[in-house]
Parts: structure tokens; C-alpha cells; sequence
């Protein structure tokens, strides 16, 4: 029986000319990042900055990647040398490519020790984050703190710490959870991490679907081996930060790798959160509740792509720094549709609660501040509150995957006989919607309004509703 090859370090001289692969030396020189959070984000999008850095010839950009909660995952990842196929794919073609620049994993919960000493040791420079929204916690604080400890107690150079998940202000939310792990005897330390280390912020931006098996398969065909971890992305990436390093000659080098050096993230990054996550969001509860897989399938669908056009042009555009909003939602909208990317609204919507947050309220009381219609904000926390029934329209289970998912369901329950009180109820929460919304009469009418819609009439004729209402 014919066996294919594992992708491994050895095979890569197997791999047809077309694909890119590392060509620099992976084993003599010590990991310069420690990286924390190895899902398919990351390794599809800073790992290809870093691979770059280290084609070039700087052998400081090597990974030590350590997986926070999969540690099939790292252990998948070991067994094939840290390698990894990325398809690239949208209109402007296809391609393959074997980035280089894991060298070494650890796994954060039985490999704790070995964490600090990395994040303590000489040749470290940088430390990354992907840890996702409910990734911020005490016990994250302490970690770095314990391993920016040991740094310290050494005599070493300070790090620049950088977080790269999807919230806004998201360097000085990391730098706060870090401070709040120290002690009384801490004090010499929180000054050296004052001027010694650095927390810029950061918009990172690539849609890279969760590993899918049809992926692999089409790894296999392209590359002639097998690729248990072989992700899937689109062309554009985007990672923008903040001009605040250890070492300041960084920036210089980040420029050269096509990232976007500045003192401005604010604007980039809410125009992120609440243009491409924002209607994320809303397509991927939509998706769940009409049963569309895909984000292309929804934004496929007329209707659709006129709602998710309007939430960005008339609600969340106004409340933006940014000012070439306009193409940038064009640009949105042509990536929503890629076909190569099975990107799945049951992804999407999974911690939904800690999503929302950074999402939807900021256009909502922007909106308000001016007077102005929040209608297509309110359906969508109305097929949020519906998303909560965990069945979609044809009556089909699907599961609620959020660390509030036992709260979402019981408040989301009695939505048939109750609805009002749901709504009630669901809005009512401040960690989601913030201090100012639950209280909100005019609001939390809305919702109920196109939440009695969506039940009656289904969610793609309360969209359509709304669109021929034009308010
Ligand atoms: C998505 C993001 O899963 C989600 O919540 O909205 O992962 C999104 O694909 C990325 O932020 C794109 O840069």
C-alpha cells in the first residue's frame, strides 16, 4: 500500500519548486519570540512576518510557540518539525507555502516551567499573543509576570510584550493584567517593566478559517505529503503597531516585513473591530440561525450584503477615524465572499459574549450621541438573543460554545412564551452591552421589535423588512 510521506523538516526537499519553504538554517540558533496562543491565526499571519524576517537573514525571529488549551495541537506540530502548509487563495490566485519560523512548542499547562525560563531567557526579544478575548485573565497576568520576574532578577534586557487578539486598546489591557500580578515586593520590578519593557497595541488583521479536513486534502494534493496542521487564508493581511519597542530599532525591521509602524492604532483598530468584526458577527449569528455555513454563504445572499453594507455605512462609519472607510468596506465585502475560505459562522459566533462588547456598542451610542437610526444594530442583537435557542430555523441543534453559554441559554430560553423578558434580560447585561445600553428604553424597544420579527417572520424576512423600511 502506497503511504504518503509526513510533512517534516526531511521532506521538505520533496515539496514541489512552486512552494515556498524555509531555505535558512532552523536549528542553530535559539528561538528570539516567545509566542502564546498557537491557533491558526497566528500561524498564518505573524509566523509568515517572522518567516520573512528570517529569509532575509535575521535569525532572531525564530518562534517558541506555546499552545494555551490544544495540546493535540502542539503535539501534531512537533511531530512534523514545527512545519506547516498555508494555502493562499483568492481572485488574484492560488498559492502554497511552508512557512519556517515555529522552531519550538511548549504546551502552557503541563509545561509551565519551561515557559518562564523561555520567556527569561537571553536570546528572547519578543513576546506575542494570541490567546483570543476570554484569553485575558489573571492567571495570563501572571504568567508574564512570573516569567518578566526571572528576566529581571538575571539582569536582562527588557521585551517588547505585544498583544495581537481582537481588542481595542489591547496593549495596555495586557500591560494592566500584568501590573495587577504583582505583590508588595514587586516594586523594583514594576519600574523596570515600566522603562524597560513595552506593550504596544496592535491591529492585526487575515482571515484564517480553523484548520478544516478538506484543507489537509488539498495540502496532500499540492505538496505530495501529509499535513495534519495545513491551514487556509486569503491574500491581504494587515498587522498595524504602535511604535513603542524595547529595542527601538524594530521598527525599521517591521517596516521592511510590510507591517505598518505608527503612533495611530486607535483609528485602525476600531475601524477593525466594528467594520469586519462587527458585521462578522451579525452574519455569523445570522448563518447559525438560517443555517448558511459559511460567511460567503451568507454575504452571498442579496439581502444580506445589502444589511451588512448599510451596518458599515451608515452606523459604524460615522463613529470612525478613519476616513477611507468607503473602500475599506468595499475591500470587506470582496473578502467576506472568497470563495477559498470555508470560514464557518459557528466559528465566528463561538464566545460571542466576549465578542459583542468590542463589536457593536461603541456604533450604537455613536449612533444615538447623533440622533440617528441604530436599527440595523438592533436586529442584530435581536438574532443574537434568537442565536440563543441553540436550534436554528429548521430546526436543527447546534451547540452554544461561550464561557457564558449556561447564562445565554437559561436567559434565552422562555424566548418563545416570553419574549420580552428575554430581550429584557439579555439586554440587561452590562459585561455585554456596556454601562449605558441596558438602560436604554428606546434600544431595548428595537431589539424587541425586530426580535418579534425574526421569531414571526423568520431572520431573512425581518432583514428584508427592515431594508424596504430604509430607516
Ligand atoms: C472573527 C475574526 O472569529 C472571529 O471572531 O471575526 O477571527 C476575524 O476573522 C479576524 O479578526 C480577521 O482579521
Amino acid at each position: 500500500m502506497h503511504t504518503t510521506m509526513p510533512l517534516s523538516a526531511a521532506a521538505l526537499h520533496t515539496l514541489p519548486e512552486a512552494v515556498q519553504r524555509p531555505r535558512y538554517d532552523r536549528a542553530s540558533h535559539a528561538p528570539g519570540v516567545v509566542h502564546l496562543g498557537l491557533g491558526a491565526f497566528h500561524r498564518a499571519h505573524q509566523a509568515l512576518v517572522f518567516d520573512h524576517l528570517l529569509a532575509g537573514g535575521d535569525t532572531r525571529w525564530g518562534i517558541l510557540g506555546v499552545g494555551m488549551t490544544r495540546p493535540d495541537l502542539v503535539a501534531q506540530l512537533r511531530a512534523q518539525d514545527g512545519l506547516y502548509a498555508v494555502r493562499v487563495a483568492d481572485g488574484q490566485g492560488v498559492r502554497w507555502q511552508v512557512p519556517g519560523a515555529l522552531w519550538r512548542t511548549h504546551v502552557a499547562t503541563t509545561e509551565r516551567e519551561a515557559v518562564l525560563q523561555a520567556i527569561a531567557a537571553p536570546t528572547t526579544r519578543w513576546v506575542t499573543l494570541t490567546v483570543t478575548e476570554k484569553g485575558y485573565t489573571a492567571a495570563l497576568g501572571q504568567l508574564l509576570l512570573d516569567g518578566l520576574r526571572l528576566r529581571h532578577r538575571n539582569g536582562l534586557p527588557g521585551l517588547t510584550v505585544a498583544s495581537c487578539d481582537n481588542l481595542q486598546g489591547n496593549g495596555q489591557k495586557l500591560k494592566a493584567w500584568v501590573q495587577a500580578a504583582a505583590t508588595a515586593g514587586d516594586t523594583e520590578l514594576l519600574r523596570w517593566l515600566d522603562t524597560h519593557c513595552a506593550f504596544p497595541c496592535s491591529m492585526v488583521d487575515r482571515i484564517v478559517p480553523a484548520a478544516t479536513p478538506e484543507v489537509m486534502a488539498a495540502a496532500q494534493e499540492a505538496l505530495g505529503v501529509q499535513d495534519q496542521c495545513a491551514l487556509s487564508t486569503e491574500g491581504f493581511w494587515e498587522w498595524v503597531i504602535e511604535d513603542r519597542f524595547a529595542d527601538p530599532s524594530d521598527a525599521a525591521l517591521l517596516k521592511s516585513a510590510g507591517v505598518r509602524v505608527t503612533d495611530d492604532v486607535h483609528s485602525y483598530e476600531e475601524a477593525k473591530l466594528r467594520m469586519l468584526n462587527g458585521s462578522h458577527t451579525a452574519m455569523a449569528l445570522m448563518g447559525a440561525i438560517t443555517g448558511r455555513p459559511y460567511i460567503a454563504s451568507c454575504i452571498g445572499v442579496a439581502h444580506i450584503r445589502t444589511f451588512v453594507h448599510q451596518l458599515m455605512s451608515r452606523e459604524v462609519s460615522p463613529h470612525l477615524s478613519r476616513t477611507d472607510w468607503a473602500s475599506y468596506r468595499d475591500a470587506l465585502i470582496a473578502r467576506f465572499g472568497n470563495p477559498y475560505l470555508k470560514h464557518s459562522v459557528h466559528q465566528i459566533a463561538t464566545d460571542s459574549s466576549q465578542k459583542i462588547p468590542q463589536r457593536w456598542p461603541p456604533s450604537v451610542l455613536g449612533q444615538m450621541a447623533h440622533g440617528a437610526s441604530f436599527e440595523r444594530h438592533a436586529l442584530a442583537a435581536a438574532l443574537f438573543v434568537r442565536y440563543t435557542l441553540g436550534e436554528d430555523e429548521q430546526g436543527q441543534a447546534y451547540a452554544l460554545n461561550d464561557p457564558q453559554a449556561e447564562l445565554l441559554k437559561a436567559l434565552g430560553a422562555a424566548q418563545r412564551s416570553e419574549p420580552e423578558a428575554c430581550v429584557r434580560a439579555l439586554l440587561a447585561r452590562e459585561d455585554l452591552w456596556g454601562k449605558s445600553l441596558p438602560g436604554h428604553a428606546a434600544w431595548i424597544a428595537r431589539v424587541t421589535h425586530w426580535h418579534q420579527q425574526v421569531l414571526h417572520l423568520g431572520a431573512d424576512a425581518a432583514i428584508q423588512q427592515l431594508l424596504a423600511q430604509d430607516a
